[in-house]
């Protein structure tokens, strides 16, 4: 699929897969700025998949990455105009022996709770989610599946149930940079990795620039950094009102 074509599905479902748009030397800038993170002393982890440190936020490659035109774009045919709110570095270790399978899938979920106390039924907003992997991905190494379209569940109208769920999952597969966007009331979920490596990427998050529902903020989001922390980070993205205001801004 073309990148405009990738666009107009991300537009429609609020998920979808965009690929080719990094060139070789941005990607290995981004697995050099991955070890080097991943290679730090006491890293603040989460899950066994996700790194929080905060040094995340010193990486050139990382802050480019969050400023690419192609992702600025499909993250606005999702909410809209946006903020950055959250970088998590991806590093599943392995976790299984065998790949997981459509069949399989299970803990559904979404993440608009993060940034929202109003239930993802009721919220008029959401957040926005975009994954990028360093790395070929296939089956085995436990790649992320998304229910593409499901942000459309309505207790009345459009009632989805699993099997509906489970048909429009696709898997986030393919070669280095492949990513993944999807709102925050996409269902998705993890699958096994039963290959020896450790998955690897970056989970980059938005909210809206003018929210309504989406004003929780927690305590992984760039706005709780060190000031000084926060400064640099702006520094290094160099565009105004791209981040989520500072806790301390008034
Ligand atoms: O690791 C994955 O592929 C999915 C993880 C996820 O969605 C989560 O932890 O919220």
């Amino acid at each position: 699929m073309d990148t405009a074509a990738a666009l107009d599905v991300i537009a429609e479902a609020k998920a979808g897969f965009l690929e080719g748009f990094l060139s070789q030397k941005e990607l290995d800038g981004l697995l050099e700025a991955w070890h080097r993170i991943t290679s730090l002393p006491s890293l603040t982890y989460a899950d066994g998949r996700f790194i929080f440190d905060p040094r995340l936020y010193s990486e050139l490659a990382f802050a480019r990455l969050a400023t690419h035109p192609l992702i600025m774009e499909a993250v606005r045919r999702v909410i809209g105009d946006c903020r950055l709110v959250r970088l998590q570095l991806v590093a599943t270790s392995p976790n299984a022996s065998m790949p997981s399978t459509r069949e399989s899938l299970k803990g559904f979920h979404v993440e608009h709770h993060l940034h929202s106390e109003v239930h993802p039924l009721l919220s008029r907003d959401t957040n926005s989610w975009v994954w990028v992997n360093f790395e070929m991905l296939t089956m085995e190494n436990g790649p992320l599946a998304v229910s593409v379209g499901s942000h459309h569940v309505d207790l009345l109208k459009r009632r989805l149930d699993l099997a509906q769920v489970v048909a429009a999952t696709q898997f986030h597969v393919g070669s280095a940079g492949a990513t993944a966007v999807f709102s925050g009331k996409t269902l998705h979920c993890g699958t096994n990795n039963c290959s020896k490596v450790v998955r690897k990427g970056l989970y980059v998050g938005f909210v809206p620039a003018q929210p309504q529902d989406v004003t929780k903020r927690g305590e992984h989001d760039l706005c709780h950094l060190a000031i000084n922390d926060y400064e640099a980070f702006a520094a290094l993205i160099s565009r105004p009102d791209y981040l989520v205001p500072h806790s301390s801004a008034k």
